[in-house]
């Protein structure tokens, strides 16, 4: 039987932070590439009805778990429930993060450790918990959503640039401690994507907005879906030698200096 490479069929994917934007693009392209699809919410439960309701609308079998991603001990008794109720986790994308903007000068020190926390600390914890199956079983797959902020800072975003800047180099040091169990651990960076976190910063004339076009070369924002190829390559056959490594999805924004203004 030839074993499509990028076929899911009859994996298990747990996608924290799924109920929307980007996570939820991801989740609905797994779900189609044939896996169950587990999704994460950590406050409203009506939101995560409303997601796992959306995947099953669209013929994905989809399941969803209220935690917290930051709570150590929520993190454990929901592991261990996925895998009882739904099965072994085959795929895990630590996709929950959150942004806070504001100058490092005036940032209050507890907003710096929120962002730590859910886009670091978080993925640490929730890998901690869901590898150990697959160190067991000898496979897996972990996906961390990194950001381009992993490679460039900007103004009123340095706590999420440290973060993602850690998740980055964590990523790496999953791959080198886990690859021996035939876990690859690799990353995907978006570049600027029309979602609820970036909605401030990308109404119409916000000079933003005309920034990030003028800057990225493919001239839009990404949209969520723009993701799912890349969510499926490192959920599947396909990228079984791949490790420690963070794709760039962004339009080529990392790929240059951008443009003068009145060069086209
Ligand atoms: C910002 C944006 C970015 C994007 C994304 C870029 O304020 O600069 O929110 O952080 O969300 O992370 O990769």
């Amino acid at each position: 039987m030839s074993i499509h490479l990028f076929d899911l069929t009859g994996k298990v994917a747990l996608i924290t932070g799924g109920t929307h934007g980007l996570g939820m693009a991801m989740a609905t392209g797994i779900g189609n590439a044939g896996a169950k699809v587990v999704i994460n919410g950590n406050s409203s439960q009506e939101k995560l009805d409303e997601a796992v309701q959306e995947c099953k609308s669209k013929g994905i079998n989809a399941f969803g778990y209220l935690f917290d991603v930051t709570d150590e001990v929520a993190v454990k008794e929901s592991i261990l429930k996925i895998e009882e109720e739904v099965g072994a986790i085959d795929i895990l994308v630590n996709n929950a993060g959150i942004i806070k903007r504001s100058p490092l000068v005036e940032m209050e020190v507890a907003d710096f450790k929120a962002v730590i926390d859910v886009d670091l600390v978080a993925p640490f914890i929730v890998s901690k918990h869901v590898v150990k199956g697959m160190i067991t079983r000898k496979s897996g797959k972990i996906i961390n959503i990194c950001s381009m902020m992993s490679e460039l800072g900007r103004n009123s975003v340095g706590a999420y640039a440290a973060a993602k800047g850690g998740l980055k180099m964590l990523t790496k040091n999953m791959a080198t401690e886990w690859a021996k169990f035939n876990i690859q651990t690799n990353g995907i960076g978006p570049g600027y994507f029309a979602t609820s976190q970036t909605e401030p910063i990308r109404v119409d004339g916000h000079p933003f907005n005309d920034f990030i076009i003028g800057r990225t070369p493919a001239g839009q924002w990404g949209n969520p879906d723009d993701l799912q190829g890349a969510a499926i390559f490192l959920s599947s056959k396909a990228s079984d030698f791949i490790n420690g490594h963070i794709v760039y999805v962004d339009g080529g924004i990392l790929a240059t200096i951008g443009k003068p203004a009145n060069e086209e």
